[in-house]
């Protein structure tokens, strides 16, 4: 028996955070898991979902060889075998009908820089159909870069200098839970933290101010708390100096008083002058925008409109005030490893994937390569998407565990788990750059990304253009921050933070934008209203107990459990069963009460899967936010009905 050891690595998952993990590995098997206390942000513990992360590594369904469909099976193939077809299918649709006609998909299952190789190599090869926006952030990028220029946040200990943080639409003890020490620090220095939700989540009991927002009422609420500044003349001296198009501006927010824009958004308009107040009285304030308010039609209007309240109260440009969204994750790195890659002949917007792929014409789409992405379970309109890939000639996907993807995939490639994997992280909600280490060996049959890549080049003829260790690509990518000073060592050893990052973000109020100024949204775009037979919103958001499809915890009566208001359940018992029905289909559910959300809300967890029996983007129709294309997940007009006893 050999001794118990504790590595060192850095977590992969689609995750503001990119935590640091310390991993206890005895006899090469990994025993427990937590934080490691040296990395800032991580400060030795980790979230519930990758605390239980040794069930996934364990779990008997991983796929521990390449798997080939036949006869409507999956059966375990070898990796020459697959790679072969695989190659051969390529080199097959390029030349029967053009490399347009092979589509590239790759999604957040990895954030680590090396899995984009996937998507050179096809480039290079093709160059193939790719995507466009990008459904989780994209709107709110879209915004921020049209308000400041960049989409990036001030930095993250920064809001230990705020006053006052707005938490605007964010599941802090969901969605991000190592922002909770900064925030309770906050408050120990003398600091307050007003929370914005649609539902009272524990931010509420967090917070010394909640206040419940309509859905979408947000943008209402910013543009209501904007009419306070200009009514109580506390807007910003010199906004009209540092902004475009103020008088336009001034003009949307005086279209409705105060009252007015409070109602619209559903929340007291007591609430609204006294958090207008604060907004001056407590500077620096940092707005904390939640990825989720911009999953909205009009999402990007809704970050506008904040950034437009940050930027007119004077909260940009100085040390702890900030409108926060993202993080510029990739933007440190050479993410293009030196490649001169060529531009897509087509993309298809993410947010419509799967009537895009069935509509693709000239050529069609007969050959898609997806990697660290369940398209079928997180895409909006599951069941489009699900019969998009399954009528394709051929269909690849890069997984580690069986989902509804893989279930309509014809060749499922093995890949790492982060605890094995090998690759270089940013983060999207803090500055520090990461290098995982694997602290467990892989399964015999199961590949890096980049071996994959390089088994593919190698039969693509693109061979010369992959070689070399994972070392080396690694050195590629990091060549930038090598350049400031930063070595490998150093980022496999510790959170590094980003030579790059500004000590104050738009520090004098100056912008990256056309004209140095920021620029002011100046009117809201039109928008249909909805169907008065689905009354409810539904709103499937981030669960503690998964990473999107991603359960760390046997998810039956999870996945299918929906909250909703007292007063809009009707008859509805907790624990009824009842049919959720959208325009697009019906689940059946179980019913709980709750009284702290918003009565036009239905909550329930994202990431169900139809092979567990409940996928609620099967109900979610393929709807484009208003710029960034991303998806309007939680726009669904809904209704419940009860069914028998
Ligand atoms: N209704 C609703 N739908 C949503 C959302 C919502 O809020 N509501 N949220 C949206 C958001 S924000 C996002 S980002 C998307 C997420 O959508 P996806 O990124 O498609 O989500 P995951 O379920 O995490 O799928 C990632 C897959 O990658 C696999 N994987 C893990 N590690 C690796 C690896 O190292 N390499 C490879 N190749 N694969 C790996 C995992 O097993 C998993 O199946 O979903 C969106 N869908
Ligand atoms: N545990 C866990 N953490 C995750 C993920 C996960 O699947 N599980 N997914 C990761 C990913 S991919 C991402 S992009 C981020 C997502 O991070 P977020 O977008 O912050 O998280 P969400 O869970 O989508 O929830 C956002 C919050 O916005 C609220 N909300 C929704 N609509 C409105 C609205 O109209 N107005 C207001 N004011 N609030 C609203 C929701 O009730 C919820 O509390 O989290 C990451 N973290
Ligand atoms: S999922 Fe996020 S919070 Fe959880 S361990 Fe990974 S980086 Fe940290
Ligand atoms: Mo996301």
């Amino acid at each position: 028996m050999s001794k118990m050891i504790t590595k060192r690595t850095v977590c992969s998952r689609d995750c503001p955070d990119a935590c640091s993990i310390l991993v206890d590995v005895k006899d090469g098997v990994a025993q427990a898991m937590r934080g490691d206390p040296e990395d800032p942000v991580t400060r030795g513990f980790l979230c519930e979902r990758t605390s239980r992360f040794l069930t996934r590594q364990n779990a008997a369904d991983r796929f521990l060889s390449p798997m080939l469909r036949v006869d409507g099976e999956l059966q375990p193939i070898g990796w020459d075998e697959a790679l072969d077809l695989a190659a051969n299918k390529l080199l097959e649709a390029k030349e029967k009908y053009g490399p347009a006609s092979i589509l590239s998909f790759r999604s957040g299952g990895s954030l680590g820089m090396l899995t984009r190789l996937t998507s050179h190599l096809l480039s290079l090869f093709g160059p193939v159909t790719m995507k466009s926006g990008d459904i989780c952030s994209g709107a709110g990028e879209a915004a921020q870069v049209a308000d400041m220029g960049i989409s990036e946040s001030h930095d993250f200990f920064d809001t230990l200098n705020s006053k006052l943080v707005v938490l605007w639409g964010k599941d802090v003890h969901t969605s991000s839970v190592h922002l909770l020490p900064v925030l309770k620090e906050v408050q120990a220095r003398g600091g307050r933290l007003v929370g914005l939700d649609v539902r009272a989540t524990k931010l509420k009991s967090l917070c010394d101010t909640f206040s419940l927002v309509s859905p979408g009422g947000d943008l209402f609420l910013a543009l209501g708390l904007a009419r306070h500044l200009f009514d109580t003349d506390q807007v910003a001296a010199d906004a009209a100096n540092f902004c475009d198009d103020f008088e336009a501006y001034k003009n949307l927010v005086h279209q409705f008083d105060a009252p007015g824009w409070a109602a619209q958004a559903d929340v007291d308009v007591a609430f609204l002058r006294e958090l207008g107040d604060a907004l001056i009285a407590e500077a620096p304030v940092s707005f904390q925008i939640g990825w989720g308010l911009a999953r909205r039609k009009l999402g990007a209007t809704t970050v506008r409109a904040i950034d437009a309240l940050s930027a007119i109260s004077g909260n940009l440009g100085v040390k702890g005030g900030g409108a926060s969204f993202f993080y510029g994750r990739s933007s440190p790195f050479d993410t293009k490893f030196g490649f001169d890659i060529p531009i897509p002949p087509r993309r298809l917007p993410e947010s419509l994937l799967g009537q895009e792929i069935l509509a693709a014409k000239d050529p069609g789409i007969h050959v898609v390569w997806i990697t660290a992405a369940n398209p079928v379970s997180m895409l909006p309109d599951s069941h489009v998407v699900r019969e998009a890939l399954a009528s394709r000639d051929f269909v690849v996907a890069v997984e580690t565990h069986p989902t509804d993807t893989t279930d309509v995939a014809d060749l499922v490639l093995p890949t790492l788990t982060l605890l094995e994997d090998d690759d270089i992280m940013g983060a999207f909600g803090n500055h520090f750059l990461r290098a995982s280490t694997p602290v467990v060996d892989a399964p015999e049959n199961v590949w890096h990304e980049l071996k994959i890549v390089q088994g593919m080049a190698d039969r693509l003829g693109l061979g010369e253009m992959f070689r070399g260790s994972v070392l080396l690509w690694k050195e590629k990518v990091t060549e930038s921050i090598r350049g400031a000073g930063l070595t490998l060592e150093e980022l496999g050893e510790r959170a590094c933070k980003n030579p790059f990052a500004e000590d104050i973000l738009f520090a004098g109020q100056k912008f990256p934008t056309k004209t140095g100024r920021f620029q002011l949204l100046t009117e809201i775009p039109a928008c249909d209203s909805e169907d008065n037979e689905f009354p409810l919103r539904l709103l499937a958001t981030s669960s503690p107990k998964a990473q999107s499809s991603q359960w760390s915890v046997d998810p039956k009566g999870l996945v299918d459990r929906v909250r909703i208001h007292p007063a809009a359940a009707g008859e509805l018992r907790d624990g009824d069963r009842a049919r959720l029905e959208s325009s697009r289909g019906t689940m059946e559910v179980t019913i709980s009460l709750d009284a702290n959300q918003h009565p036009q809300v239905v909550a329930m967890p994202k990431g169900g899967m139809f092979r567990q029996g409940a996928c609620p983007n099967s109900l979610v129709r393929a709807v484009t936010t208003d710029a960034g294309g991303g998806a309007a997940y939680y726009d669904e007009p809904v209704r419940l009905v009860r069914l028998g006893h």
